[in-house]
């Protein structure tokens, strides 16, 4: 499929921080890679907004929140089911820093989640639990647009809940997979593309 990205179109760049990257607290095989993919991307977009996953210390993500559990196990939580992370994206570290080649510089908007101690946020949206919103939607219907290019890390959560959320929203929701990758947890890789699909999501594999 043959994709040009039209002057109102907004490409959203999910997450890429150095926790994700190789040598990260929560590393995604691969997770670089998008890098050089997305710096090629953002120069035939007229809008770029980035991600940036924004944890308190001691954030309720994390499996160190909760003595007696174990990382990558899903616990209730008052929102619902909540998987639980390395301690990972934590504010002013490092770790949380965007990746050191990702071009910052042409983003008109950088929007951070999941800083609320007792509440994940994977989507760009909305928090987990699906209603509390982090603005977003607001700032790209004030701008007027209404076609969001997606990428970033990672696919199967990230990715995945923000894309979900956008097409709940009503806009054109493209993914461009080269510059994604997963995590791949116990098959959420196959029930992102799976719950994507229903959703409406378009998957491309690159733009020409
Ligand atoms: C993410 C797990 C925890 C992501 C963020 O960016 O996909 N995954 N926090
Ligand atoms: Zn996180």
């Amino acid at each position: 499929m043959h994709v040009q990205p039209a002057n109102n179109d907004v490409l959203l760049v999910i997450d890429v921080q150095n926790d994700f990257c190789p040598g990260g607290a929560l590393a995604v095989t691969d997770g670089d890679a998008v890098v050089p993919v997305i710096n090629r991307l953002a120069q035939r977009f007229d809008h770029v907004v980035l991600t940036q996953d924004w944890h308190p210390a001691g954030h309720s993500s994390f499996a160190t929140s909760h003595p007696g559990s174990n990382v990558f196990e899903a616990i209730d939580m008052p929102y619902g089911r909540q998987t639980l992370w390395p301690d990972h994206c934590v504010q002013g570290t490092s770790g949380a820093s965007f990746h050191p080649q990702l071009a910052t510089d042409r983003a008109e908007l950088v929007i951070r989640k999941g800083f609320r101690p007792a509440i994940d946020s994977y989507s760009a949206f909305y928090e987990n639990d699906r209603r509390t919103p982090t603005g977003l939607a607001g700032y790209l219907r004030e701008r007027s647009f209404e076609k969001i290019f997606l990428v970033g890390l990672a696919t199967d959560f990230c990715v995945r809940y923000s894309a979900i959320d956008a097409r709940r929203l009503g806009f054109t929701t493209v993914l461009i997979e080269a510059g994604c990758r997963a995590i791949d947890l116990a098959g959420s890789l196959e029930a992102a593309w799976a719950e994507m699909n229903a959703a409406g999501v378009q998957r491309v594999d690159d733009l020409c």
